[in-house]
């Protein structure tokens, strides 16, 4: 047991909850590779949510808002460590929630489903996997039609880089949250919160119950900018380091 008094609780709880979601099959075995990339990034950040990663989540919502048909693509990582906060988020943004994996098989989402309706979870997708992400081979490109396939935005955190590409071949709106802002989903997507899933998702509930002019700032969103921001950012922080 971790006391809570430990410096590094919190990270150390993630890797508990990875570690743990591993055993119980609904995290991929390659998601503590994922995880432990996304840590190193997240001590570069000082393991908070930065200012251009608070702009973004104030972009994300904006898209949320204005979606007509929204869903959060929900892979193991993200159940495990933002399965309740994704629930928050797509109660309060009118989202659908869909189960869909990179490392696909049935079990896994069949145990992943049974997981976020156990933390509240109503009518989540992905059983059916009724229609493809053109472009993606194999399993991973299986989705559903009333979900990912059919929705206008798409929420999809800690995502592979091809898929991002391919869901935006298919013509959507992608958000995604990314601790590396150099991956090729963070430069693909839409909207890039550099940020970790345990912070930006309730982040992005969060904004939503705020009053913004919406449009204007999905008018004015500009994500190379924002990336840049973040890496800039991390660039000051790192080149200060022992100044602080
Ligand atoms: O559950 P599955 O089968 O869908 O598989 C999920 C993983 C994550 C294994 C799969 O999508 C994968 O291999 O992803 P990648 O290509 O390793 O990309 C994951 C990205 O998420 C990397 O850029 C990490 O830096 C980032 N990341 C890792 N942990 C977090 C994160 N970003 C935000 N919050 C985190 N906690």
């Amino acid at each position: 047991m971790i006391p809570k008094s430990h410096p590094r609780y919190e990270s150390l709880m993630m890797r508990e909850k990875i570690s743990e979601g591993v055993k119980k099959g609904l995290v991929h075995e390659t998601g503590m590779i994922a995880h432990g990339r996304g840590e190193a990034f997240d001590y570069l950040l000082g393991e908070k949510t930065i200012p251009p990663a608070d702009n973004a989540a104030v972009a994300a919502a904006a898209y949320l808002k204005k979606a007509k048909n929204a869903v959060i693509s929900v892979n193991g990582n993200a159940a495990v460590l933002s399965g309740r906060e994704c629930i928050e988020l797509a109660e309060t943004a009118n989202a659908k929630i869909e189960v869909n994996l990179f490392h696909r098989t049935e079990e896994r989402v069949k145990k992943l489903i049974k997981f976020l309706e156990e933390a509240g979870g109503v009518d989540i997708l992905g059983r059916e996997a009724d229609a493809r992400i053109p472009g993606l081979e194999h399993d991973r490109g299986k989705c559903s039609r009333e979900g990912i396939y059919s929705a206008d935005v798409v929420l999809v955190p800690l995502e592979d880089g091809d898929r991002c590409e391919a869901l935006k071949k298919m013509g959507k709106r992608v958000v995604t949250v990314d601790l590396n802002p150099l991956s090729r989903t963070a430069r693909a997507a839409d909207v890039t919160i550099v940020d970790n899933v345990v912070r930006a998702i309730p982040n992005i509930t969060k904004h939503l119950h705020e009053k913004h002019d919406w449009d204007k700032i999905i008018q004015n969103w500009d994500n190379r900018k924002c990336l840049q921001d973040c890496m800039e950012y991390i660039s000051r922080r790192l080149s200060s380091f022992y100044e602080l």
